[in-house]
């Protein structure tokens, strides 16, 4: 049977400086749902990149003597860098610099403006050039200036290609109060509120004070102004209108564009109007979650509170990294950073959670039969319920993952891991193997410890992908027996199952001690 398709996208990011632990965040839950899906059995697209275009580079360019290429090529070296020290496994990555990107987006713009949805105008207003963004007097802060990163801003005017937003209002408003295009969908009133009601304002597409775009093809002294250049990446990335690919028919329209709420209102209301008016079907997802912040302000380049991944996944591996941010963040709300609470939780749901449910499965498989299970059986109380929950935990984590509720999905596993050490301590396997008689029930309280594991680590290869396959390795595990089908069944392993005793899958940190330094 043919895999359906599946393709997800991560935004793509600005090279105007090193990655940080926001990006990170994006980029390991669109991972960690890429492969969730692929064990699920479906052919994913996952995408990510970067958005290399526009003053701020042309500008970083200049401060470093080299050109905006230049620039960009290195830091776009860490970014990969980055994913692959994160483990994340996207199929494709896009950079707006690639040829084919650029053939699209001066098509799709030239498409645009023989439609008569672009058309010559002036532009007046306040510019940000840090965020390279342009505000209304009445978008500014209390201070008048950028209400982003809160800098001054400048007077500025040009003359400059705009798109006609207008006539796609009625049914953006319909796509995002009707249908579940937004999750969360709460974002909607806010949306509609702000920017729908007072009625959409033309949106600036091109610029004339800076060479560093993708240039016009039907007027030169323009290049495209950032969103229909970003965007459309989405699609260039599949070969629309470019002959570097051939996948749009087979993934388009996507299925989640992840992004954070401060690109919300591109992906909600500009991305759909252009593919609106391309006659294109709109994606059927945006998920949108909050900003990981550090001492109440969002992270973020321009602001220079950025946490560094590397050093952080230097010091407690990347899978606890990737861990930490995929169960601190819901969809929808904000969550601040603290290397307390990250400690905190490393130690609880990883180090004394998992860690001690495996290491101490493993010790006592060892220490009570010389690390192979006897074939020998007993049932007893306790087992059913265990055994209820793990062979349940599939379907739970299911609901959440298509609701793009990762935290939720994470939480649900950790419940059947603390049910599995509760389990531990209600059938007291040390007071069995002081009896002869009870080594049929010690091995099956073992051996539905080592199930239980099998489970759940299966299901949390998709979030931590580097640790769990030496949990397989510790449990005796065969890589056929780590399947999507598997998880849903107890009884995988073979009755005379034997463990591999190994290192301690995530060391225990002392808080103590790590905060002081
Ligand atoms: O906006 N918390 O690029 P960008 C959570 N190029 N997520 C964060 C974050 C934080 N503190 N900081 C960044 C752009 N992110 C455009 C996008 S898409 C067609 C063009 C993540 O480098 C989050 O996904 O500023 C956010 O939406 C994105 O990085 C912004 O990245």
């Amino acid at each position: 049977m043919e895999k359906k398709p599946f393709y997800i996208t991560t935004p793509i990011y600005y090279p105007s400086g090193n990655p940080h632990i926001g990006h990170c965040y994006t980029t390991v839950a669109c991972d960690s749902i890429a492969r969730y899906r692929r064990m699920q059995g479906y052919d994913v697209m996952f995408l990510t990149g970067t958005d290399e275009h526009g003053l701020k580079i042309e500008q970083k360019a200049a401060e470093k003597g080299v050109t905006p290429k230049e620039y960009v090529d290195e830091v776009v070296k860490t970014f990969k860098k980055l994913w692959s020290y994160m483990n994340i496994s996207y199929d494709r990555y896009i950079r707006t610099t690639d040829d084919y990107h650029i053939e699209t987006v001066q098509k799709i713009f030239k498409a645009l403006y023989d439609k008569g949805y672009i058309y010559k105008g002036e532009y007046k207003g306040k510019y940000c050039t840090p965020c390279e963004s342009f505000w209304t007097e009445s978008q500014l802060d209390e201070n008048g200036c950028c209400p982003e990163c809160h800098r001054e801003v400048t007077e500025a005017k040009e003359e400059a290609y705009f798109f006609k937003m207008s006539p796609f209002a009625e049914r953006i408003e319909k796509l995002l109060t009707e249908t579940d295009y937004l999750q969360p969908k709460t974002r909607a009133t806010e949306l509609v509120n702000n920017f729908i009601k007072p009625g959409l304002e033309d949106l600036c597409v091109s610029r004339t004070t800076f060479k560093w775009g993708i240039p016009v093809t039907f007027d030169d002294k323009h290049v495209v102004y950032v969103w229909i250049d970003a965007l459309s990446n989405y699609i260039s990335a599949l070969g629309f209108w470019n002959e570097q690919y051939n996948d749009f028919d087979k993934f388009w329209p996507a299925d989640v564009h992840m992004v954070a709420k401060d690109i919300m209102r591109f992906h909600a209301i500009i991305w759909p109007a252009m593919l609106m008016a391309l006659d294109l079907p709109l994606p059927k997802h945006l998920a949108v979650h909050g900003w990981i912040t550090f001492n109440g302000q969002k992270m973020s380049k321009s602001l220079g509170n950025v946490v560094d991944p590397f050093i952080l996944g230097e010091r407690y591996g990347a899978d606890a990294i990737r861990y930490h941010i995929l169960r601190e963040m819901a969809l929808g709300a904000d969550s601040s950073f603290s290397n307390e609470i990250m400690i905190n939780r490393i130690n609880s749901d990883l180090a004394n959670g998992l860690g001690n449910l495996v290491s101490r499965t493993v010790a006592m498989v060892d220490k009570y039969f010389g690390g192979t299970l006897p074939a020998d059986r007993e049932e007893g109380e306790f087992d059913a319920e265990l055994i209820a929950e793990a062979k349940g935990l599939v379907a739970k984590v299911d609901e959440f993952m298509d609701k793009t509720q990762i935290n939720n999905a994470l939480a649900e596993i950790f419940k059947v891991v603390s049910r599995a050490n509760k389990y531990i301590d209600e059938t007291a396997p040390w007071v069995l193997g002081k009896d002869e008689s009870k080594k049929a029930r010690l091995a099956t309280v073992l051996y539905n410890l080592l199930e239980t594991i099998r489970i759940v680590s299966t299901l949390l290869s998709n979030f931590m992908p580097t640790t769990m396959p030496k949990v397989w390795e510790q449990i005796g595990a065969a890589e056929s027996d780590i399947t999507y089908e598997n998880a849903g069944k107890f009884g995988v392993l073979p009755a005379d199952v034997t463990v591999h005793r190994g290192e301690i899958i995530f060391p225990r940190i002392d808080v103590d001690k790590e905060i002081e330094e």
